[in-house]
């Protein structure tokens, strides 16, 4: 098989979440770079990435740039090309755009393999189980009104979800961030599991402090409570508290993990397909934290993520952000709280033509 074609295009959506019910929605709006390449024996493998914000049309072009690069190739090489890939980039890498780019290519050359193979992805992967414990996120944020949580919280678990992620680290006092869990866990009861994501506001200290008194509300973990890199940082504060803390979707690439890892900083891995790299990268990750008896978590696209968390035995679950689910024509199902795999070879996707037809800007 060989690559034939590569075709970008860049979608602009409305920045809302369908999980978020009654609040001003505001005229933010999300970019994302989708690509197709196509092969000379009809089969279509789709990738996307995002995360340009104003640097989309840059975005774009670096996945155009290293698309370029595939054509004529056998997709099933995802080694060879990744390696070629990184090569061409590799004074602009390994970071950035460089790496959010070739994350499109790579899925999309996974999503050949798969079809070629005529596998579902997680199982091609691993396939572990066919569906994966979920938890609505986005839905729970910090600037959101105290009695809003209290209707946001009770709302989705009648959609069907077991666990979800609130966001702390904006109150002005450790009183008032405590009291934020305090009324969303009364809101929700015993039995959902409650995450919270502080997205690297505290500092060490603060994180101590507060995740002290948060301990009573039994958190599922605690995410981000400090810079990403600070390695030191982070472990010190695992080591304080009971509560799990979950690190590193801010990575790039595969190389920082080994350092959250050996200084034992992350209780729980979170991968960002994108920023580490792709899916042959993400599935590196996960490898190494098994290795160190650490679980991973997904971090955004759900519909490609249920894929990874259930090929591998350390998946815990997989974030919820319902970001991308419109791009797509059917998305995977939400069944007593867990995501469902897709049967389908590949990806299990498709992009939708009306969302195109909708929402492409160039
Ligand atoms: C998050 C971070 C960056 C972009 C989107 C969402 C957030 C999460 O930290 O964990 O979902
Ligand atoms: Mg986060």
């Amino acid at each position: 098989m060989k690559i034939t074609r590569a075709t970008t295009r860049v979608l602009q959506t409305p920045a809302d979440n369908p999980l978020v019910v009654g609040l001003p929605v505001g005229n933010a709006t999300r970019e994302f770079v989708t690509l197709e390449l196509e092969t000379d024996q009809g089969l279509t493998g789709i990738g996307l990435t995002f995360f340009g914000g104003p640097l989309t049309a840059a975005l774009r072009a670096a996945v155009d740039a290293l698309a370029a690069l595939v054509i004529g190739e056998d997709p099933l090489r995802v080694e060879a090309l990744g390696a070629r890939l990184r090569q061409a980039a590799s004074s602009a890498g390994p970071g950035g755009i460089a790496t959010l780019a070739l994350a499109a290519v790579d899925i999309a050359l996974w999503d050949l393999k798969g079809k070629f193979l005529e596998q579902p992805l997680y199982v091609l992967l691993g396939g572990h189980r066919d569906r994966v414990p979920t938890y609505a996120s986005g839905a729970l944020m910090r600037p959101f009104p105290m009695d809003y949580l209290v209707e946001a919280g009770p709302r989705l678990v009648s959609m069907g979800f077991r666990q979800m992620k609130m966001q702390l680290g904006a109150e002005p006092t450790p009183a008032r961030e405590e009291e934020r869990v305090r009324v969303l866990r009364q809101a929700i009861g015993e039995d959902i599991d409650l995450m919270c994501d502080i997205n690297q506001l505290w500092d060490v200290n603060q994180a101590i402090t507060i995740g002290r008194r948060l301990e009573p509300y039994r958190l599922f973990w605690l995410e981000d409570v400090v810079a990403h890199d600070d390695y030191q940082g982070l472990a010190r504060v695992a080591d304080a508290l009971t509560t799990p803390i979950a690190t590193g979707e801010y990575h790039y690439g595969i190389r920082p993990f080994r350092h959250l890892l050996e200084a034992r900083a992350a209780d729980i891995v979170m991968i960002d397909l994108l920023r580490v790299g792709g899916i042959t990268s993400w599935m590196k990750v996960a490898g190494m934290a098994e290795a160190f008896n650490v679980p991973v978590v997904s971090h955004l696209l759900p519909e490609i993520h249920v894929h990874l968390v259930a090929a591998i035995p350390n998946g815990l679950t997989v974030e919820y952000m319902p970001w991308t689910l419109r791009l797509f024509e059917e998305t995977p199902a939400l069944e007593d709280g867990q995501l469902v795999a897709p049967s389908r070879p590949g990806l299990g996707l498709a992009f939708d033509a009306k969302a195109i037809a909708r929402y492409q800007i160039a």
